[in-house]
């Protein structure tokens, strides 16, 4: 680079200095300034779009200042960095965020109420950025937020999708997905950097030749290139000035590629190939499972992580003569399989761009990166045909053979009698269809696997990577998730902030473990009192929500029974729907001994193409409607689906529940990460031994969770015993008659065909054991509703899930990626002392 010599003098008068203050007065100069010099308006015409904007700008500025100087620390200390790749982002809005980690809440809104402006319209008026599909996303988001928090220096690399997760929307209990739109109106957080861009090629063919050392050496000849360019979000530490990148990719068609086609004459040729160019970055797929064959989705997954490796590339080389010493700058980490591409891309560099024999790029390479698996679901590993491989990287292709083929000789030489266990572990599936195995080559690869939960990281190691943790036991580790508490408590709990800081003063924030001055307290009459009005009050917003966004009426006084998260069948929200079934059925029989009324609230959106999960909404409207109409049923159960689940309309949900539904059958969910959010807000979780639910069930007593289910080893035996759903279903008079109810027509207007695909696959196969776990379920919520008409029991519990659950803080998470992986220190960044480099 071409480092400035000298520094821009410093600017001298305190009027110059306010520009970035952070007294409501500067905040409040500041805003009207941006509102006239960056969005070009004048106040009696200022729109709430337009408030929002020059809010936005205002806090930019004050971001700006402390990434700027962020990079210059890091640049000159020459800092080992984390680079997290991930195909997803879901960082939700932003602003209230920024505002909180720069410590200016209070602030700001004083400046916006002496402007006569209410701080919660502005915030309102964001669109989020919904660059992911659930947990796997949202997770990235708060590992940004924790490595910026802990100072360390760190990267985020990922794609611009030009359309985030889709809206969904409710026609006649259906959902229907609206495209996203969060680019329209523009994003005042990122900064466009059209002169950092680099080519990304596909197709075409490879071939051999002599270097000028005489060396054999393989040349790529790609038939298509495009660019990726940057585009920068700064990203705030909480409590520290450290702000860290997030750079995401966007794809443009390159120059060079327009001259060839618009010179050969072929003008439309050349328009459509831009096209094409620019549709990489196009749209998120919506599918939390991999997109079989999808062309397009290996396109997203190689174009940004080779925009991402050639950027590392290019800091490594400010420093260094050449590519010795990338994996000592560098920790990679692979967010599930998406990014796992990047194993071969990094060698090709390597082998290819920097001439480097093969040992030495494979050493660098598997020093380079850490991978962690987020799912044992089958039909969730990724792998890709070799035929579609080759035709769009026919040189990572040839690398992957070549990394196979010495890992094959490896594993002869160590099980030469054991021909099954090398086919088993080899990168290649073979069968009609070859397929590279991508959790294979991310294992291969890297120097730590981790799992994402205690449970899930041992049953990576004795099912899907088994032969490789007994290959390699040291390789594999067990980081369990963790949510950030700046989102998910300051933020979105105002109350509940006020209680803690109240008690442990503003510490917990950065370390969640004070979380536990609570804890004394739960008893205490005075203080539940207050925990209990917290409670009410967030009840009574969602209430408002549920209403404005629904037109349902809900009772803040009854228990609200929550499960949001993506619709899955492994997550049985229909279990859930059995259970709803049964009480109103009870009701109707006068057979009912739980008179707790409950409100169940229902979130989460199904992939465009699963035709269950899809069903499994219709449903739950469908009982809605049955059960929110009768006057015999609606004054104790009431059913609600809130449209459009996403973080906006979370922050708002997890802090009103009582209890918090995390229902998988043992072994599917491998960690969760709502069930953290639910337990720091205060709710009880009713949930099996799945995930993270088991180390939380420690963590919070195991008298303040609701455990019922099959354990894993269970679900193993009554699968391998030949499971008969048939069998539950006849002796189990009430499940018959729900089941019955189910198919009878009275939730689909007389027609007893429209569930029957749901209610035939319980019947026949229940892959997720439903039945087997219903009683158990149906007995446990039954202890649930006891206990809610203790107010003072619940309480206690309440009080005591928020106090233990500092353990799930991603700060937690991130502090064990920096000691058991990444190798990395804390890098703390001064604002302060900085000599004015900074206006
Ligand atoms: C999700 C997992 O399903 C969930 O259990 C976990 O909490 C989350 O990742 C974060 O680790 N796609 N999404 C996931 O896995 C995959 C694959």
């Amino acid at each position: 680079g071409t480092a400035r010599k000298e520094r821009a003098p410093m600017h001298g008068s305190s009027d110059e200095r306010t520009r970035t203050g952070m007294s409501p007065e500067s905040l409040k100069r500041a805003f009207v300034d941006s509102m006239f010099y960056v969005q070009a308006r004048y106040w009696e015409v200022a729109t709430p779009h337009d408030l929002y904007m020059a809010a936005a700008y205002t806090v930019r500025d004050r971001m700006l200042e402390r990434w700027i100087r962020t990079a210059e620390t890091y640049r000159k200390a020459d800092a080992r960095t984390v680079c997290y790749l991930s195909a997803e982002y879901l960082l939700g809005p932003q602003l209230g965020n920024n505002l909180i980690n720069l410590g200016i809440v209070d602030s700001a809104r004083q400046g916006a109420r002496d402007l006569g402006i209410d701080l919660q319209e502005i915030l309102d008026q964001e669109p989020e950025p919904g660059l992911g599909n659930g947990g796997l996303g949202r997770l990235a988001a708060c590992y940004l937020d924790s490595l910026a928090t802990l100072s360390i220096p760190a990267i985020g690399y990922g794609i611009r999708y030009e359309h985030g997760i889709f809206d969904q929307k409710i026609v006649d209990g259906w959902q229907v997905e609206d495209c996203d739109l969060w680019l329209t109106n523009g994003n005042p957080w990122e900064i466009p950097r059209p002169l950092l861009r680099y080519p990304v090629r596909f197709g075409g063919h490879t071939e051999p030749y002599t270097d000028e050392h005489g060396r054999f050496r393989v040349r790529w000849v790609p038939e298509l290139d495009l660019y990726g360019m940057a585009y920068d979000t700064p990203v705030l530490g909480f409590g520290n000035d450290n702000t860290n990148l997030l750079r995401l990719w966007h794809a443009t068609a390159g120059r060079s590629f327009d001259l060839q086609a618009f010179h050969k004459g072929d003008y439309y040729g050349a328009v459509n190939a831009k096209v094409g160019a620019e549709n990489i970055t196009k749209v998120l797929y919506p599918n939390d499972e991999p997109e079989v064959g999808k062309e397009l989705r290996l396109k997203q997954q190689y174009f940004f992580v080779s925009c991402s490796l050639q950027d590392m590339v290019r800091v490594h080389l400010q420093h260094a003569p050449n590519l010795e010493g990338f994996h000592e700058r560098f920790a990679a980490q692979l967010n599930d399989t998406h990014p796992s591409i990047a194993v071969a891309e990094l060698m090709r560099l390597c082998l290819d761009e920097h001439g480097m024999d093969w040992e030495r790029a494979w050493e660098i390479t598997r020093r380079t990166f850490a991978y962690t698996n987020h799912t044992l679901l089958p039909e969730a590993l990724e792998t890709w045909p070799v035929e579609l491989f080759g035709r769009l990287l026919p040189r990572h292709l040839e690398i992957i053979y070549e990394i196979n083929a010495r890992f094959l000789d490896e594993l002869r030489m160590r099980y030469p009698f054991d021909p099954e266990r090398v086919a088993r572990m080899s990168l290649i599936e073979e069968g009609p269809v070859r397929r590279v195995r991508m959790a294979h080559l991310a294992t291969v690869g890297s120097f730590a696997v981790n799992g994402v939960a205690a449970i899930h990281s041992e049953l990576v190691k004795s099912t899907v990577l088994r032969d490789f943790h007994e290959l390699w036991p040291e390789k594999f580790h067990n980081i369990t998730n963790g949510v950030t508490p700046r989102r998910f408590i300051q933020l979105s709990n105002p109350d509940l902030c006020g209680i803690i800081t109240d008690l442990a003063g503003p510490g917990w924030a950065r370390d969640a473990e004070n979380l536990r001055t609570l804890e004394p307290h739960a008893d205490d009459a005075a203080f539940q009192q207050r925990w209990q009005a917290m409670k009410r009050a967030a009840k009574e917003r969602l209430a408002a929500r549920i209403r404005e966004a629904t037109g349902a009426v809900v009772d803040p006084q009854s228990l609200f029974d929550i499960q949001v998260k993506r619709i899955h069948e492994y997550k049985r929200q229909h279990l859930n729907l059995l259970h709803i079934v049964a009480l109103y059925h009870r009701i109707k029989q006068g057979t009912d001994s739980d008179p707790t009324p409950r409100t169940f609230v229902f979130g989460g959106k199904a992939a465009p193409g699963y035709f269950m999960a899809k069903l499994i909404i219709k449903l739950i409207h469908s009982v809605a409607e049955v059960i929110n109409r009768d006057p015999e049923v609606n004054q104790r159960l009431r059913v609600v689906f809130v449209p459009n689940f996403n973080v906006k309309n979370a922050e708002c949900i997890y802090p009103a529940a009582d209890l918090s539904e995390q229902i998988s059958t043992a072994g599917k969910e491998a960690s969760g990460t709502g069930n953290m959010k639910f337990s720091m807000n205060g709710a009880l979780t009713i949930g099996t031994l799945d995930g993270a639910n088991v180390e939380i069930r420690d963590a919070v007593g195991h008298e303040n969770f609701f455990l019922f289910g099959l354990t894993v080893a269970e679900v193993e035996r009554t699968l391998a015993e030949g499971y008969r759903p048939w069998e539950y279903y006849r002796s189990h008079d009430e499940l018959r008659e729900v089941i019955d109810l189910l198919r009878s027509g009275l939730f689909s207007h007389g027609d007893p065909d429209l569930f029957r695909p749901l209610t035939d696959s319980l019947l026949q196969h229940d892959p997720y054991l439903l039945l087997a776990d219903y009683p158990a379920y149906v007995e446990a919520q039954a202890r649930a509703g006891d206990a809610f008409r203790d107010p003072a029991g619940w309480t206690r519990m309440s009080i005591l899930n928020a106090a233990r659950t500092g353990f799930f803080s991603s700060d937690r998470a991130i502090r064990e990626y920096c000691r058991n992986i990444w190798q990395v220190e804390p890098m703390p960044v001064s604002l302060a002392a900085g000599n004015g480099s900074v206006p």
